[in-house]
């Protein structure tokens, strides 16, 4: 049954309360409020998010707008647009100060996912793909066959490399990844070029192999030209390729960081489904040239059918072409960790990047 006096006294009890804490809020710490909307707050990579603090409040008005993305980019504006070119968590922050010289932060996280990139050549189809394998884009490449996909930077911006092959033509061709509009395309650097792959750090270099002239070949990101290119009897002297299959059957190649180093190519040949690992000696002097280091024992990595591979999250993913999926695998085992992508599109995955 209803009391009708408590039920008088609560809302009174509660506007004293709000009253204290207006009267604390303006008189004592000037009033000044940050409020932030942004939209939308996740997404996949590229995220555009736009902001706007022109809600906050303050004592005479806001003077000045501080943004962080969280990125080391920061802005002055009320609001506008920001691009996350990066996967990750990351931390937005508004500071407003008032006319009175009061400030007051707020903050939020951005959480920006990463995108697949996957070829098929038999339906000469290019596909950006969420990590549970979702279509959020797809489009004709440019070229027949395409056989493998880099993301890559150049002259500022953010490019699909694409390596094509067929109807006698061999073509790397750099897109538009938001709408796949060809921007340039280029000479490949042999008859059958595969797995571009991009380095970087400096000195900032597309790899791709080929599996007819057995090279693999360090490509100048801007007009993709030769620089450099290493073939098999490069490496002979390697005790780790002298009894097996190299530079054969090329079904992976990716490019790892390193820090305060060159990084790290890996290369999976597809005749003996082993991944090589290759440090990257960068000449000391005009006179020599980049040197290949093949390290350690080559990992075995079960995935029969293995057409592209990718480091993503301190896992090998690796593309098994006949199940249409692609495989997480456990380096320090090289076993599937369970954890794939499945139900890709297309007939025949050649080339996968995975966008963080
Ligand atoms: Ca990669």
């Amino acid at each position: 049954m209803k009391r009708p006096g408590q039920f008088r006294l609560f809302p009174v009890g509660m506007l004293m309360f709000l009253l204290a804490g207006w009267l604390a809020g303006c008189s004592f710490f000037g009033g000044t409020a940050a409020k932030v909307e942004v939209s939308p707050p996740e997404g996949i990579i590229p995220l555009i998010v736009t902001f706007d603090g022109t809600a906050s409040t303050g004592s005479g008005g806001i003077s000045t707008y501080h943004w962080t993305f969280g990125t080391g980019d920061e802005s002055y504006q009320p609001k506008g647009t920001y691009a996350y070119n990066r996967a990750g968590t990351f931390t937005l922050t508004l500071t407003v100060r008032s006319a009175d010289g009061s400030t007051a932060t707020k903050s939020l996280e951005i959480v920006v996912a990463p995108a697949v990139w996957i070829t098929d050549s038999n339906l000469s189809r290019v596909y950006k793909l969420d990590m549970d394998g979702n279509v959020l884009l797809s489009f004709a490449a440019p070229g027949p066959q395409p056989q493998g996909i880099a993301v890559a930077e150049a002259d500022g911006q953010t490019w699909l490399f694409l390596a094509c092959q067929g109807e006698g033509t061999q073509r790397i061709y750099r897109l538009d990844p938001s709408d796949g509009d060809l921007s340039r395309e280029f000479a490949a650097p042999a008859q059958s070029p595969r797995e571009p792959t991009y380095a970087a750090d400096n000195p900032k270099r597309i790899w791709c192999v080929d599996g007819t002239s057995r090279k693999l070949y360090a490509l100048n990101p801007v007009n993709c030209q030769i620089l450099e290119s290493f073939g098999i009897n490069y490496f002979t002297l390697f005790p780790q390729v002298r009894n097996v299959a190299f530079l054969r059957t090329p079904n992976g190649l990716d490019w790892t960081a390193q820090a305060n180093a060159s990084g790290h190519l890996w290369y999976l040949e597809g005749d003996n489904h082993l991944l090589f690992k290759m440090k990257i000696v960068p000449s000391y002097d005009l006179m020599s040239g980049t040197q290949l280091e093949i390290v350690g024992d080559p990992l075995y990595v079960p995935v029969f059918s293995a057409s592209a591979i990718d480091w993503y999250d301190g896992f090998l993913w690796v593309v098994d072409s006949n199940e249409h999926e692609i495989v997480q695998i456990d380096p320090e085992t090289g076993s599937p960790t369970g954890v794939r992508i499945t139900g890709l599109p297309g007939s025949n995955t050649t080339g996968m990047e995975i966008q963080e």
